[in-house]
């Protein structure tokens, strides 16, 4: 038997895990109401019948849609499709009013519980971790510029090879990450590496359209933030990196100017350091 290594990671460990997560939490009963259900219903199903006139879709194109949405099921990628190529939008209308710092999509990947951390911590990782070190620094405050103390960062991100621990095989379960507790004046210290992009897995059905429609698989390199504080709304975010590969052309479309960092060599020599400040709105 081969072993399984990390760059072995394929759709069913990555996409098929979030599909399982996503039923773990997923325990609410929504209650919409038959208007509400109609009305969207409709106006989807109205949006796709106008599409097959405009382009004269075929039996064969439907049967192939049919076939494709059954196997995006099987692959278990519908949490993976929906938030690369859908989530972005829900988050747009989400946040329109907000006056702090900006959000951005929560994606597939996110997995509650991480260890506890202090304000100046090191994200969990393995011994001899690769990748550039990067020190995240930064304060969270109110809209009306009072520090948040005690803050709460939960962060995750990739590792240098693009993998996501829960995700992709041989990975430490918290690896690169925390939740980290922001001390009195709400600043917080973390050590981390530089992620790497993220591609879609080749693999799995999003994969399959992707390659099939001639797009790319990437994500930028980025750090995904849940940052609460009690009395505000939580944001969630991610941060990119100036220059970085697919920074303008997110498959994800989930880059916004203000979402972009710009590290600088670390005061202490070792990699790169940089300062980011999150603004919470008054929930
Ligand atoms: C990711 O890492 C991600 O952040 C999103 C939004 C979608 C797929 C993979
Ligand atoms: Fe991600």
């Amino acid at each position: 038997m081969t072993e399984v290594t990390e760059s072995q990671a394929t759709a069913a460990e990555s996409g098929a895990s979030a599909t399982e997560r996503f039923r773990q939490k997923q325990k609410v009963e929504t209650a919409t109401s038959k208007e509400r259900v109609s009305t969207l219903a409709t106006e989807v199903l109205t949006a796709i019948h106008d599409v097959i006139r405009r382009h004269q879709v075929t039996y064969e194109e439907y049967d192939a849609l049919k076939a494709w949405m059954i196997q995006v099921g099987l692959d278990g990628e519908w949490p993976l499709f929906l938030d690369v190529f859908v989530e972005h939008v829900v988050e747009q209308v989400a946040n329109d009013s907000r006056q702090g710092s900006k959000g951005s999509i929560e994606g597939p990947y996110y997995v509650p519980g991480a260890p506890a951390l202090p304000a100046e911590a090191t994200l969990p990782m393995r011994d001899g971790e690769a990748g550039t070190p990067l020190l995240f620094q930064g304060q969270v405050r109110g809209v009306d510029g009072k520090s948040l103390p005690g803050a709460v960062l939960d962060v995750w991100q990739a590792d240098s090879a693009g993998y996501y621990a829960q995700f992709a095989p041989s990975l430490p379960e918290w690896n690169l990450r925390g939740v980290v507790t922001a001390d009195d004046e709400g600043t917080f210290r973390i050590h981390t590496i530089l992620p790497a992009p993220y591609q879609i897995p080749t693999d799995g059905s999003t994969g399959n359209l992707i390659s099939a429609a001639g797009w790319h698989a990437w994500r930028p390199a980025h750090l995904h933030f849940k940052i609460a504080s009690p009395g505000h709304h939580t944001i969630t975010t991610q941060l990119y990196f100036e220059g970085g590969e697919h920074v303008t052309d997110d498959i994800a479309t989930a880059v916004k100017p203000e979402l972009i960092l710009d590290p600088v060599p670390a005061s202490d020599g070792n990699g790169l350091e940089v300062t980011y400040d999150f603004v919470l709105d008054p929930a």
